[in-house]
């Protein structure tokens, strides 16, 4: 079935998945190696979720460079990859971010093909409601520009939006729905799916995925790096990505230069399953809250980010009560749930809330970080824009305006509202 006992797991398909039933199954292999590191590689990438691993793959497969560690301190995909709330839209104002987040909706689209990997990707529609006069200015501003970028979106009704969800209270005394943006290639995909997908694909071209293994300093010389010393030894390499989310400051300050990050906790929560009830995604961002209904039928539900800055990867109780009252008024329903499990995660936050892909004052590490609370959507666009600027050194069109300098030069890309999420 595969070349290697330990590299690849050959192809799934329904003939694979018939022949392990005839043998038990007995016969599949691991998703990915587990490589103890070499001495050396050619490109070193710290950060294994979906950003680190989503570059490695494109690396791989648009610039043949298969010379790749992608070191993490824990396991693949424990980070900020596996603790979102899985929403995937590309409806955001500016062009730059439109071209980013586009591309990545689209790689989303063939996704499962790409890799032979069911990353669960469920196009169901997302719905950002309008619930004050300001909202419907900014939220029809939006549907404008993503007409002239040619993403589709479109203004709905609150009748459209009633006729679509019928568990939502369109007359709220506080915070009657005004209408909303919606677009129906918006959805959500399985989060571990994406991350697990492409450690597979990265393992199976070679590429040593090291878990357990944290950086804990970054030795450079005439503005050069020359290896990263790590809990399982030093590695020598010709470039670095660093791509570590909430830890993107600590790791620039190891390099010797700082970044226009900081790190906060945002927080998410799930009910009790219920029945279907809810087929679209949903954000209210006036009230601060956001759901969906996940397969196993909890309510998946998440609000702002914690008030204050922290390295905290946990819940909180006040979080729960805030965010479940925050909804309740537009979704009554979720008073008599459950609530069943929560947890958080650290997100690095830019000031205009858009990523860096970037060059940095070291000549060969390159920096991926500031996706804020929006990140798991651009996984996809990021990794492809990233290994290019990585491979070629230059940032080609996707990050050319997401670079450090435009922090100095004022060029914000200013996404705060389109974020959809309270900072
Ligand atoms: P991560 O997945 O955090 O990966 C970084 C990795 O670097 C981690 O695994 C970490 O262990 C590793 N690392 C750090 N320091 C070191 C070191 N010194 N050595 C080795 N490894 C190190 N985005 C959306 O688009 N839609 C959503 O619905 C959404 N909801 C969210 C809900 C919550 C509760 C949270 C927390 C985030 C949400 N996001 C959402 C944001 C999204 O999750 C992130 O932007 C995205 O996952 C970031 O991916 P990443 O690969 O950059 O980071
Ligand atoms: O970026 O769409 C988003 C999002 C929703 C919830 C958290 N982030």
């Amino acid at each position: 079935m595969s070349a290697s006992p330990t590299r690849g797991t050959g192809k799934y398909s329904v003939f694979a998945i018939a022949r392990e039933a005839m043998r038990l199954h007995t016969g599949w292999k691991r998703a990915w190696a587990s490589p103890e590191p070499k001495k050396k590689y050619k490109i070193v990438i710290v950060g294994a979720g979906g950003h680190g691993l989503a570059t490695a793959y494109y690396l791989g497969k648009n610039h043949g460079i298969t010379d790749v560690a992608i070191i993490e301190k824990g396991w693949l995909g424990g980070g900020n990859t596996g603790r979102n709330t899985t929403i995937i839209r590309s409806n955001y104002l500016q062009d730059a971010s439109a071209a980013i987040f586009d591309k990545s909706l689209k790689l989303y689209e063939d996704l499962s093909q790409d890799l032979n990997y069911n990353i669960m990707f469920s196009p169901r529609g997302l719905l950002m409601l309008a619930q004050t006069e300001h909202e419907v200015r900014g939220y029809k501003r939006t549907v404008y520009a993503n007409q002239l970028q040619n993403v589709a979106t479109e203004w709905v009704t609150p009748e459209r939006i009633k006729d679509m969800l019928p568990i939502i209270n369109i007359d709220g005394p506080r915070y009657p729905v005004l209408g909303g943006l919606y677009q129906a290639r918006g959805g959500t995909a399985r989060h571990d799916a994406v991350a697990w997908g492409y450690a597979r694909a990265c393992s199976a071209m070679g590429m040593d995925i090291i878990q357990t293994c944290e950086v804990k300093g970054v030795e450079t010389a005439n503005g050069q790096v020359r290896a990263v010393n790590t809990t399982k030894g030093r590695i020598e390499c010709d470039k670095l990505a660093m791509i570590v989310a909430g830890n993107s400051s600590v790791l620039a300050e190891m390099a010797g230069f700082r970044l226009p990050i900081e790190s906060v906790a945002l927080q998410a929560l799930v009910s009790e399953p219920i029945k279907p009830c809810c087929d679209l995604v949903i954000m209210a961002n006036t009230v601060h809250g956001y759901l969906s209904q996940s397969d196993k039928g909890e309510m998946v539900i998440g609000g702002g980010t914690d008030g204050f800055n922290n390295y905290s990867q946990r819940g909180s109780w006040h979080h729960v009560e805030e965010t479940v009252r925050a909804l309740v008024e537009t979704f009554p329903m979720l008073s008599r749930l459950k609530m069943l499990r929560q947890w958080g995660g650290i997100v690095d936050m830019t000031g205009d809330r858009s990523p860096i892909l970037s060059t940095t004052p070291v000549g060969n590490i390159f920096v991926n970080c500031g996706w804020g609370t929006g990140g798991f959507k651009a996984i996809p666009g990021s990794g492809w824009a990233m290994a290019e600027l990585v491979a070629n050194g230059t940032p080609g069109p996707l990050a050319a305006e997401f670079g450090l300098n435009r922090f100095r030069e004022g060029r914000f890309i200013d996404e705060s509202v389109a974020a959809g999420v309270a900072h």
